[in-house]
C-alpha cells in the first residue's frame, strides 16, 4: 500500500492486532506487522484493546495509530484474546496426568463461547500402551478433532498445524501439558519457555504469562495461555450443562420426560445410549459431575 509522506493522514486500512505493551500495539496488516499507538480516547474507553481485534489504521506523519476496534465476534478473558475461533486443548497421555475431567470442563466452557475444539493429546513418546486411543474413544461422540502429538519425534504437528490454518486459536490445557513445547516446534527459532514438570508434586510450573498472536508458517494464528490445574464453571445453570456436551445434547428431546437432566429419570435416552456404548461412560460421568457442581452452586446463589 502506497502511503503519501505530503499528506498529514491516510486513512482507511485495517489490521488484526497480535500484541500489546504499554499505549502500543503490533499490526498485522496485509502481511506487514506495524507497532501503533494507540489514540488516547480508545485507551480511555471501558473496551480494553486485546489481541485479536481488529483495528481501523490511519498514519499520521511517521506513525501509525489506531483509530478504532471493530465489532467483537466473541472475548475470552483468560487469555485476553478476541474473535477466537478454536480452541485446542491439550492434555498429557503421561506426568503430570492424565485429567479428563478437567478436560471436560475445558470443552464445556470452550462450547459455552461457540468455539471448535481440537483435542490434543500429548507426550505420545513416553505414553504407555494405549493412552491415546483411550482418550480418543473417550470424545469418539463428540465430533472434535483429535491429534495425538510427540514434540521430540515431531508427531502430529504438521496435522495440527493443517487444522490451525486460516484460524486464530488458543492452546489451553492442564500446567505441563506441552502447549509452550509445541509452539516451539512449530515455529523454529521462536524459543517459547517451557518448564520441567515437578516430579516431586507431579504438575508443571506455570510458565506462560504474555499473550500475544503468533502467526504460523502455513496461516492461522495461535495464543499460547498458561495451565493450570483446576477450573470452576462459573455461571452455568444446570440445565444449560448438556448443551454444552455435544454426545450428551445429541440425545435432546429424545428422553421420555421433556427437559430431562439425564440423571435421576426413567426412561432416559442418554443413560441407554451409555449401557449400549454409543455414549462413552467417562464422559456421562464428568456430565453428572459438572451438572452437580451447577445444581450446587445454583442453591448457593439462593442461601
Ligand atoms: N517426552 C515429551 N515431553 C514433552 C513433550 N511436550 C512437552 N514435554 C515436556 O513437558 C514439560 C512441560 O512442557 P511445557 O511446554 O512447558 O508445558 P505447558 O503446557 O506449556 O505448561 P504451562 O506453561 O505451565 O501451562 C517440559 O519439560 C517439556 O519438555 C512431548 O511431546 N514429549
Ligand atoms: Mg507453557
Ligand atoms: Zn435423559
Amino acid at each position: 500500500m502506497a502511503r503519501s509522506t505530503k499528506h498529514m493522514t491516510y486513512s482507511g486500512f485495517t489490521g488484526v492486532i497480535i500484541g500489546i505493551k504499554g499505549g502500543f500495539a503490533e499490526v498485522e496488516s496485509g502481511g506487514e506487522q506495524f507497532t501503533c499507538r494507540i489514540r488516547g480516547k480508545l485507551r480511555l474507553s471501558d473496551q480494553e484493546i486485546v489481541a485479536g481485534d481488529n483495528v481501523k489504521l490511519i498514519v499520521k506523519g511517521a506513525e501509525h495509530v489506531i483509530e478504532e476496534v471493530l465489532p467483537r465476534r466473541n472475548f475470552l478473558i483468560r487469555p485476553p484474546v478476541a474473535n477466537v475461533d478454536m480452541v485446542a486443548i491439550f492434555t498429557p497421555l503421561v506426568a503430570p496426568d492424565v485429567d479428563l475431567m478437567l478436560t471436560d470442563r475445558l470443552c464445556a466452557l470452550a462450547e459455552r463461547q461457540r468455539l471448535e475444539i481440537v483435542i490434543c493429546a500429548t507426550k505420545a513418546d513416553i505414553a504407555k500402551g494405549d493412552a491415546s486411543v483411550m482418550i480418543e474413544d473417550h470424545y469418539k461422540g463428540t465430533g472434535y478433532s483429535f491429534v495425538t502429538l510427540s514434540a521430540p519425534r515431531n508427531e502430529g504437528v504438521e496435522r495440527l498445524k493443517e487444522l490451525l490454518k486460516g484460524r486464530i486459536s488458543i492452546f489451553a490445557g492442564q500446567s505441563g501439558a506441552g502447549k509452550s513445547t509445541l509452539i516451539n516446534a512449530m515455529m523454529p527459532g521462536l524459543g517459547l519457555k517451557t518448564g520441567e514438570v515437578s516430579e516431586k508434586i507431579g504438575r508443571g510450573r506455570h510458565t506462560t504469562r504474555q499473550v500475544s498472536l503468533l502467526r504460523l508458517s502455513g496461516g492461522g494464528y495461535v495464543a499460547d495461555s498458561p495451565g493450570f490445574s483446576s477450573l470452576e464453571l462459573a455461571g452455568v445453570e444446570p440445565d444449560e450443562v448438556r448443551s454444552l456436551m455435544p454426545d450428551i445434547y445429541e440425545h435432546e428431546g429424545r428422553c421420555r420426560f421433556k427437559g430431562c437432566r439425564h440423571n435421576a429419570e426413567p426412561g432416559c435416552s442418554v443413560k441407554e445410549a451409555v449401557r449400549s456404548g454409543d455414549v462413552s461412560g467417562g464422559r456421562y460421568k464428568h456430565y453428572l459431575a459438572l451438572l452437580e457442581e451447577c445444581i450446587e452452586a445454583e442453591k448457593r446463589k439462593y442461601d
